[in-house]
């Protein structure tokens, strides 16, 4: 005989006594205290900017399991929000909850967050590629001539952009950036956000992963300008399988192929509502973000 375990994914959160402090299309973030949020992560997914009907079973227990592999490989280089994850250690009220919140949360310390993305590029992909086809600069960076699609470029970039509340996340150059934040902190961001990409990107590309990009978030906390948000994940990135890497096209992505495969095939004219997936669809994407954790850390999920 045979046990069957339906692989079940979490497309909401909802502990109505606590104070919802942020959502976004796959993240929900709560009030603990005045010092304190919970950061949980949800089984949704995205695909052209729409939240899907179907939730990906393990997706969110991936996205924390990795940021906190790099808060911990990160950590000599930049304080970090992220206080704990054991559901134990959360104040009573949630407890109760531990069932929505093990291996897909984190308690966190408050910040103020920065108004910018900072956003670091080493390859030439998406909206980059974009302006440098336009202009030759991305955010006012001039780059070398007769680069193609999905290059690797000579050096890391910084590439700003401003937090759109609706739509598209709006590229901006550094001196931009230095009228919206303090010139000095905004050094300090870029320098910070610079050493974290290239110390990252470095470790995965041995480990076979391409992090093209990836937009990092810092707040201010009383340790000073602090990590935030989830760190270098395939949310935050573009990860590349380093065996398939083609300069000169469009990459494939690690993580959402076969969803955006799917959704082509289907024909739909990405306006909501969003299709939902068929099963073996969710559970091959599953498979690939779990494959994700695995390739970079070399461990498996614990689940
Ligand atoms: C915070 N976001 C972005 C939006 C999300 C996340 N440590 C912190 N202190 C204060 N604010 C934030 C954080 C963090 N992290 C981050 N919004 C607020 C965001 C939507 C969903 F999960």
């Amino acid at each position: 005989m045979t046990t069957e375990l339906i692989d079940s994914a979490l497309l909401q959160t909802d502990f109505p006594e606590l104070e919802l402090y942020a959502s976004g299309k796959v993240r929900d973030v709560y009030r603990l205290d005045n010092e304190h949020l919970l950061f949980v992560a949800t089984d949704r997914i995205s695909a052209f900017d729409y939240v899907l009907g179907t939730g990906i079973p393990h997706k969110g227990e991936v996205l924390t399991q990795i940021s906190l592999f790099w808060f911990d490989f990160l950590a000599h280089t930049v304080p970090h929000h992220f206080v704990t994850a054991d559901v134990n250690r959360y104040p009573e009220i949630v407890k109760k909850y531990a069932r929505q919140l093990r291996g897909r949360s984190m308690l966190v310390v408050r910040g103020e967050m920065f108004p910018v993305e900072c956003v670091v590029r080493g390859y030439l992909s998406g909206s980059g590629w974009k302006e440098y086809q336009a202009s030759g600069k991305v955010c006012g960076i001039t780059l070398p001539r007769a680069l193609k699609e999905s290059d690797r470029l000579p050096q890391p970039i910084f590439t700003p952009a401003t937090k759109a509340t609706t739509g598209h996340d709006q590229n901006i150059s550094f001196e931009e950036m230095s009228k919206i934040v303090d010139p000095e902190e905004a050094r300090q961001l870029r320098d910070i956000s610079l050493r974290l990409y290239t110390m990252a990107a470095d470790y995965a590309r041995e480990r076979g992963i391409i992090i093209a990009d990836t937009k990092f978030e810092f707040g201010r906390t009383p340790a000073g300008i602090t990590l935030a948000d989830e760190v270098l994940t395939p949310d935050s990135s573009r990860f590349w399988p380093t065996d398939r890497y083609r300069s000169g096209q469009a990459q494939e992505s690690y993580d959402k192929q076969y969803v955006r495969d799917y959704l082509e095939q289907i024909r739909w004219n990405k306006k909501p509502p969003a299709p939902s997936l068929p099963p073996e669809v969710a559970r091959r994407t599953s498979e690939k973000y779990l494959e994700a954790y695995r390739q970079l850390t070399g461990r498996e999920l614990n689940m």
